[in-house]
């Protein structure tokens, strides 16, 4: 498939879909948007694609919202709606991107900003570079955290780390996100590409199935009591418990052998 400002190149198990338009430190646009949604529907739906890294090509991860996209329109006084936009590009691509059920690694290269930090937080493991930045820009410019920042970012960070970036829009570097739990890892920028890749092959080769369930248990967990929790552990490990791969697990751990998992 040919997009005009994503590209979603295969490795192996792994799909790495680039946010293209280094230009403008990939700033979010409509077409943006419906090209992410249409990968995202596609790698989510291709059982042979188990890992799938988010990039953004040049100096930037993403810069957000494209604010030029509404700029003739506010010049010539008009007030676009927000909700309705807000609805067709990421209420749609930001729950597509959490329930994908594969590992999902945003290889944060650069500036992060806007929605391009929940695109960021969506994803279940943050890689940065030594070159990230993050700000919660949407203060800066008179607007509340959208595009999922109210629920995520506190999911990842915790209330008052949260509220704090989203009250000021300070920019913090990669040193800081990674002490505040932002990222999971920051790698060199020499070398970056490389090890996001050797990481997300690695995961690729992991029990699909089970990460799947994984990530929607954890993410299901923080609303349920205990009990609930332990119920839906309970349904989930049933289905586990019939995969080839948990077969596979225990047969090469008897065998004293690495594990061949299908992911499935
Ligand atoms: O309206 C709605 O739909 C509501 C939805 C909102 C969701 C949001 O994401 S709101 C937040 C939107 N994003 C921002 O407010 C961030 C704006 N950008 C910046 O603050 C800075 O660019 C950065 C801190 C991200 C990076 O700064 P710096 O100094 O490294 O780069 P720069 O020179 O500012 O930007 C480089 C180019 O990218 C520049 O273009 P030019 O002048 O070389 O042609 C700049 O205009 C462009 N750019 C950066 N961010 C955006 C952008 N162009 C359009 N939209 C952007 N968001």
């Amino acid at each position: 498939m040919a997009y005009e400002q994503i590209t979603v190149e295969r490795d192996g198990g792994v799909a790495t879909v680039t946010l293209n338009r280094p230009d403008k430190l990939n700033a979010l646009t409509a077409v943006m948007s419906d090209e992410l949604i249409d990968a995202f529907t596609r790698v989510r739906e291709d059982s042979d694609t188990r890992a799938v890294v988010v990039t953004g090509a040049g100096r930037g991860f993403c810069a957000g919202q494209d604010l030029s996209e509404f700029e003739a329109a506010y010049r010539s006084g008009q007030r676009p709606d927000i909700r309705e936009h807000l609805a067709h590009s990421y209420h749609r691509l930001i729950p597509l991107v959490v329930e994908t059920r594969k590992p999902v690694i945003a290889a944060v290269n650069g500036v992060a900003a806007g929605a391009g930090v929940s695109l960021a937080a969506a994803c279940d493991l943050r890689i940065a570079s030594e070159d990230a930045r993050f700000t919660q820009a949407f203060v800066k410019i008179g607007l509340v955290p959208d595009s999922g920042g109210t629920w995520l970012l506190p999911r990842v960070i915790g209330h008052a780390r949260a509220l704090e970036l989203s009250m000021t829009g300070d920019v913090i570097d990669a040193a800081a996100a990674l002490e505040i739990g932002l990222v999971n890892r920051v790698i060199p920028t020499a070398g970056f590409d490389e090890e996001v890749a050797a990481y997300a092959a690695r995961l690729a080769t992991m029990p699909t199935a089970a990460i799947g369930e994984t990530k929607e248990l954890l993410r299901e967990a923080l609303g349920l009591s205990l009990e609930d929790a332990l119920e839906r552990e309970a349904e989930a490990q049933a289905r586990m418990g019939q995969t080839d791969d948990h077969l596979e697990g225990v047969m090469a751990f008897a065998e004293k052998r690495e594990p061949r998992f299908r992911g499935a």
